[in-house]
C-alpha cells in the first residue's frame, strides 16, 4: 500500500504551471469566437492566472509568451504577478509569426532573417531575468513543405548555432528547453520534429538544455510514457506541455482525450522519483479555450493533472516490483490497474480542505462571481487574443 500521507505532500507540493494564452481569445485557421469578460492584457491574465490558482493552490505561476505578452515594465508585471500571489513562470519566444518568418526563423536561408530571430530570442532572455523566469521555452515552426525546397542539414546546422549562442547567453540558473513538433506549420520537413532531435541539439548544448514534451504533438499511438522514462533516465526532461489531442495539435484539455495516458505518463515520473525531488520537471499546460469558459477550463486541467497524479501515487511500486521480478505479467498488470481505477476525488477534496480551499474549485469558482464580473467589467475595449 503507498503511504497516504506521504501521497497528500507530494500533491500539495505538485505545480501546474498554465499559459497566458489560455486566457485570450483563441481559435482554429477558421474563426476565432470572441468570449465576453476575456482579459484584455497581460495583467488581466495574471488576474485569471490568479483565480485558478486561487481556487487549485497549486497553479502558482504563469507562462508568458513574446510578442503577445509584450508590456513597457516587465518588472512591474512580476510585481503585479506577486501582488496577486503568482510568479513569472516559462518565457516563450514566437518567432513564427512575422512575415520575415515564412522560410522560418533559426533555419531561414537569409541569414538576416536568422540573425533577427536570434535577436528576439536574446530579448526573451532578457525578459526572463527582468520577470524572474528560469525557462526559455523554444518552440520552432521552422520546416520545409516540399522535398529539395532546402536542405535539411544545412537547417540542422543554423539550428545548432542559434541554440548555442541563446544557450551561451543564458544567466545561471536559467534552463532552456527545447520543444518538438512532428508536423505542422511545415508539411513535408519539420526541424525540430521529434524527441529525438532536440534530445540531440540539448546533449551538444550542456546540461540546462532539456527537451519539452507536448503531449499534443506525437503521432497517433506513440508511446509518450516512452520518450518521458528515457528522457528522464538522461536527466533530459525538462518538463511538459500538456494538453490533450485527438487528431493533431489540438490544444484540448489534458486528461480529456485519454485520461489513462496521462496516467501513464505520471506513472513514468513517480517511478523515477521525478516529482519528489528538485522539481526540476515543469509541468506546464498549453491549451486554448476555444469553446468552452478560459479559467473553469484551466481549473478542469490542473484537476485532472492532479487526479492523474494522485492514481500514479497510489501505485503499489513494491507489489508490482514483486509481480515485475517474478515475471507475472497479469499480476503487474493488476498493480497499475487497480490504482489507475481508484476514484482518488475525495483524497484529492480532503487534501483541498487541509489547504483551506474549498474541496470543489469548480463550484467554489463558479460561486465567487468572477465570471459574471468580469463580463461587467471587461465590456469595452478590444481583448487579447491571436490576432493581436
Ligand atoms: C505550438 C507549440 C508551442 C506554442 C505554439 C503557439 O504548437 O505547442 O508551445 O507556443 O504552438
Ligand atoms: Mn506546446
Ligand atoms: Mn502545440
Amino acid at each position: 500500500m503507498a503511504d497516504l500521507i506521504a501521497v497528500r505532500e507530494v500533491l500539495r507540493r505538485q505545480r501546474v504551471e498554465t499559459p497566458f494564452w489560455a486566457y485570450g481569445n483563441s481559435g482554429t485557421r477558421f474563426k476565432v469566437f470572441p468570449q465576453p469578460g476575456v482579459a484584455r492584457n497581460p495583467y488581466e491574465k495574471i488576474d485569471d492566472a490568479a483565480q485558478v490558482h486561487r481556487f487549485t493552490g497549486v497553479a502558482s505561476s504563469v507562462a508568458i509568451q513574446i510578442p503577445w505578452d509584450r508590456v513597457d515594465d516587465y518588472g512591474d508585471l512580476a510585481k503585479h504577478a506577486q501582488s496577486v500571489g503568482l510568479e513569472i513562470g516559462a518565457v516563450n519566444p514566437n518567432v513564427f509569426q512575422e512575415q520575415e518568418y515564412r522560410l522560418g526563423s533559426a533555419c531561414n536561408p537569409d541569414p538576416a532573417v536568422r540573425r533577427r530571430a536570434l535577436s528576439h530570442l536574446l530579448e526573451c532572455v532578457e525578459v526572463a531575468q527582468a520577470t524572474g523566469s528560469t525557462i526559455l521555452s523554444l518552440w520552432f515552426a521552422d520546416g520545409t513543405n516540399y522535398p529539395g525546397q532546402d536542405s535539411i542539414a544545412r537547417r540542422q546546422d543554423c539550428m545548432a548555432e542559434g541554440l548555442a549562442a541563446v544557450y551561451e547567453a543564458l544567466p545561471f540558473g536559467m534552463r532552456l528547453l527545447l520543444e518538438y513538433k512532428f508536423f505542422e506549420p511545415a508539411f513535408y520537413s519539420t526541424d525540430v520534429p521529434d524527441w529525438g532531435t532536440s534530445f540531440a541539439h540539448c546533449i551538444r548544448l550542456g546540461e540546462r538544455a532539456q527537451v519539452l514534451v507536448d503531449t499534443g504533438h506525437h503521432a497517433p499511438g506513440t508511446n509518450i510514457e516512452f520518450i518521458v522514462a528515457v528522457l528522464l533516465r538522461a536527466g533530459k526532461l525538462g518538463g511538459f506541455h500538456f494538453n490533450s489531442r485527438f487528431y493533431a495539435d489540438d490544444d484540448l484539455m489534458v486528461g480529456a482525450a485519454d485520461p489513462f495516458q496521462l496516467f501513464r505518463i505520471m506513472n513514468e515520473i513517480v517511478a523515477a522519483s521525478a516529482l519528489e525531488a528538485d522539481g526540476s520537471v515543469a509541468f506546464m499546460l498549453d491549451q486554448c479555450h476555444n469553446l468552452e469558459p478560459k479559467i473553469p477550463g484551466e481549473i478542469r486541467s490542473v484537476m485532472n493533472v492532479q487526479e492523474a497524479t494522485a492514481k500514479a501515487l497510489l501505485i503499489d511500486r513494491d507489489a508490482l516490483g514483486e509481480h515485475q521480478e517474478a515475471g507475472d505479467v497479469l499480476g503487474a498488470h493488476a498493480v497499475l490497474m487497480d490504482a489507475y481505477n481508484t476514484d482518488v476525488r475525495p483524497l484529492l477534496a480532503e487534501l483541498r480542505e487541509a489547504m483551506d480551499l474549498d474541496p470543489d474549485p469548480l463550484a467554489a469558482y463558479a460561486r465567487s462571481g468572477y465570471g459574471e464580473r468580469i463580463i461587467e467589467l471587461r465590456a469595452e475595449v478590444s481583448q487579447a487574443g491571436w490576432d493581436s
